[in-house]
């Protein structure tokens, strides 16, 4: 199990992509320029500490619409193959926490980057624009067939209250289980009010509960 809190440098092996356009920068908001951009970013990490660290992207000038920005973990092992499940690749959970908040956000990606593998497939998860002042978990389950990396992605929005920020970067052995996952996913899919979404997500654990019994 793979856990990044991102409170020592260097990061978790984690390394800049040199194909972008800028770097994501590790943070405090006690160390946070007083000059900062008010109405984005967070006032706390995760934990909802003021001395903890995450990573953001600076969205302040030189930077422009459309920018991009990768953290890219470092290289993860697939466990051996089950002989009498070939067919099946095995899972993992990879979980983080993202605080997208300003007017301006753009948008945040995630991509699973396997060894031998040039090209570059869509997204695994993403999602764009304002989402409030909170730390909020991304939970996505990924099926590597050889040695992988994952890779956030961030992508300056129209403006400067655009920071994005990310925290306890997680990868565990199979597949992302918790109901809410299920409801972070649809959540990316509909663009409808979070009515829906709320709704949606109470009866997936009505019938996860039913389940249960
Ligand atoms: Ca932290």
């Amino acid at each position: 199990e793979f856990h990044c809190s991102f409170e020592e440098e260097p990061i978790c092996m984690f390394t800049q992509d040199k194909n972008d356009d800028f770097d994501w920068t590790r943070h405090s908001a006690a160390t946070r320029d007083t000059k900062y951009t008010p109405n984005t970013g967070p006032s706390v990490d995760r934990t909802g500490s003021k001395q903890g660290f995450y990573m953001y992207i600076e969205t302040s000038r030189p930077r422009k619409e459309g920018d991009q920005a990768r953290l890219v973990s470092p290289f993860f092992d697939v466990a051996p193959k089950n002989p009498y499940s070939i067919s099946n690749p095995p899972a993992y959970c990879f979980g983080f926490f993202y605080h997208m908040y300003g007017k301006h956000i753009g948008t945040l990606n995630a991509f699973l980057k396997q060894k031998g593998q040039t090209s570059s497939e869509g997204p695994v998860w993403s999602l764009i624009g304002n989402q409030g002042d909170h730390w909020r978990q991304a939970k996505v389950s990924i099926h590597p067939t050889s040695s992988f990396q994952v890779v956030l992605e961030g992508i300056r929005g129209p403006g400067i209250e655009g920071d994005i920020a990310i925290d306890d970067v997680t990868l565990e052995e199979g597949e992302c289980r918790d109901p809410p996952t299920i409801c972070t996913l649809s959540k990316i899919a509909s663009t409808k009010s979070s009515s829906h979404i709320w709704l949606l997500c109470v009866t997936l654990v009505m019938t996860f509960l039913e389940g249960q019994r």
